[in-house]
């Protein structure tokens, strides 16, 4: 076991629908603790910078619309294995598959649209915590 830090972002879409003390509610009941967070709207750059690994795929255009269209949440959480913890607690990509329980299962339907992101690798958490916090 080993205390890490992922990034973790609450999307336009959480935003809007007032979801922002649900999601943070649930890391935090969970245990993890909330050591930064910034609001803010991202902007093309910062978004094809944080989905560089999507940049080009068929779905990217309708990616970067939504991520870019409105404010966002972006926060650092540290706790025991937080990266897959945080993983577990969002639940899987497609909300529709997603398990209820899951912040996506319970809140989501589409799969552009799936409320929270959270870093898939320590490395990939300090890579978005430099994009979002450097
Ligand atoms: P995750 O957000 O679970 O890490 P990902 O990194 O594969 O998933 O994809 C980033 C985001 O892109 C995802 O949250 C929603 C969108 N996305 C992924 N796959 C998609 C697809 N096949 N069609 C439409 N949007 C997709
Ligand atoms: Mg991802």
């Amino acid at each position: 076991m080993a205390v890490q830090r992922t990034f973790v972002m609450v999307k336009p879409d959480g935003v809007r629908r007032g979801l922002v003390g649900e999601v943070v509610s649930r890391l935090e009941r969970k245990g993890l603790r909330l050591t930064r967070a910034r609001m803010l709207t991202v902007d093309a750059d910062l978004a094809s910078r944080h989905y560089a690994e999507h940049v080009g795929k068929d779905f990217y255009s309708d990616l970067e619309a939504f991520i870019t269209s409105g404010p966002v949440l972006a926060m650092e959480w540290e706790g025991e294995e937080a990266v897959e913890v945080t993983r577990g607690l969002m639940g899987v990509t497609d909300p529709k598959k997603a398990l209820p329980g899951t912040i996506r299962g319970d809140f989501g339907l589409v799969v552009t649209e799936n409320i929270v992101h959270g870093s898939d690798s320590p490395a990939s958490a300090e890579r978005e915590l430099g994009l979002f916090f450097g």
